[in-house]
């Protein structure tokens, strides 16, 4: 008998693993618990062996996609005692004052970032920091573009949404464009779904829930979620569940991501995460070029030809002055 699995929902300080096709309901042991606050370096302190740099804290030790050991108790409940290894963790650093960690998922096999052609309007910076965010764990992307349907509503101040996919298509991201209203996307989004554990994020309202409602019917999930809002005028994220479909994949449906917030990625790791920067790398007159002010910088030359989009470069130097 097993008493290893995945865990694929939490809610309110329970977790739910999944152990041979059965759903256990979960406590953290109180170990576990402890591991919240761990100390930690600053990467790059020299004295890091003797000193105890600041304390760090995790907002929860446990998150969906974890592959963990329980101890069982009663009627299908039971104490997660250990966390087993992470193969990768999608994480930010947490809204509020104070450095801690938001662990969002982990062990997935491909992170979908959805944004919405208007209604909300597109942040594509923010969606800059998820690609980046991905390519720091070595994680396949695919972005969804949804309501498609909403196209010619577009403000014409902003960039048209087919300019918009040219500049991640050139850039070397897939994209699929669906919309729930007219059913375009269905079967390419269906494909990219159908194995493994897929990671949504954006922002509440492009209709994560309702993509998920229109390619597995009879899922009912609830759209129009509102997050709630903690005392302290934080967003909480209070639902956390992995749902499956019927082709086989498994995807995370996680309310409302605006804000992403970069967890332990230092502002020069960032000019390796912009996937059209790379054939550049050593071409710029001054091996350390930030790419913002030097002289004789390759990517900036490459904005000037228009072999990259200026649209990425500017979300570039915005992640640079505050990753
Ligand atoms: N016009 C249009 N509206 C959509 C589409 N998909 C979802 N919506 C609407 O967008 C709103 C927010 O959807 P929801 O799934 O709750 O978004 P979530 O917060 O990302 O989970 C709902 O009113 C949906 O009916 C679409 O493709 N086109
Ligand atoms: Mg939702
Ligand atoms: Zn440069």
């Amino acid at each position: 008998m097993s008493n290893e699995g995945i865990v694929i929902r939490q809610h309110l300080g329970h977790y739910f693993v999944v152990i041979d096709g059965e759903e256990w309901d979960c406590a953290i042991s109180s170990r576990l618990r402890k591991q919240l606050d761990y100390p930690e370096a600053s990467p790059g302190s020299r004295r890091r062996r003797v000193q105890r740099v600041r304390r760090t804290k995790l907002t929860d030790p446990v998150v969906i996609g974890d592959h963990v050991e329980i101890d069982r108790g009663d009627d299908l409940t039971g104490m997660i005692r250990e966390v087993l290894p992470r193969r990768n963790k999608v994480s930010r650093k947490a809204s509020g004052t104070g450095r801690k960690e938001q662990l969002l998922a982990a062990n997935i096999d491909r992170i979908v970032p959805v944004f919405a052609v208007t209604n909300p309007t597109p942040d594509w910076n923010l969606l800059d920091r998820m690609l980046a965010i991905a390519e720091w764990q070595d994680l396949p992307v695919t972005m969804c573009i949804n309501k498609m349907d909403l196209e010619d509503q577009v403000d014409p101040e902003r960039e048209p949404i087919a300019n918009v996919v040219g500049i991640y298509e050139r850039a070397g991201y897939p994209i699929v464009c669906t919309s729930t209203e007219t059913d375009v996307g269905k079967d390419a989004f269906r494909e990219v779904l159908k194995t493994g554990i897929t990671l949504f994020v954006g922002p509440s309202g492009v209709g994560k829930s309702s993509l998920l409602n229109w390619l597995q019917p009879g899922l009912q999930l609830r759209t129009n979620e509102v997050s709630h809002v903690m005392g302290d005028g934080r967003h909480t994220t209070t639902h956390l569940e992995l749902v499956s479909l019927e082709d086989g994949g498994l995807v995370g449906d996680i309310p409302g991501v605006k804000e992403f917030r970069f967890w332990d990625i230092e502002p020069t790791d960032i000019p390796n995460l912009f996937r059209e920067f790379l054939p550049y790398s050593g071409q710029c007159q001054f091996s350390d070029c930030s790419h913002v002010h030097e002289p004789n910088c390759a990517i900036k030359q490459a904005v000037q030809d228009g072999d990259i989009s200026r649209l990425r470069y500017e979300s570039y130097i915005r992640l640079r002055e505050s990753p």
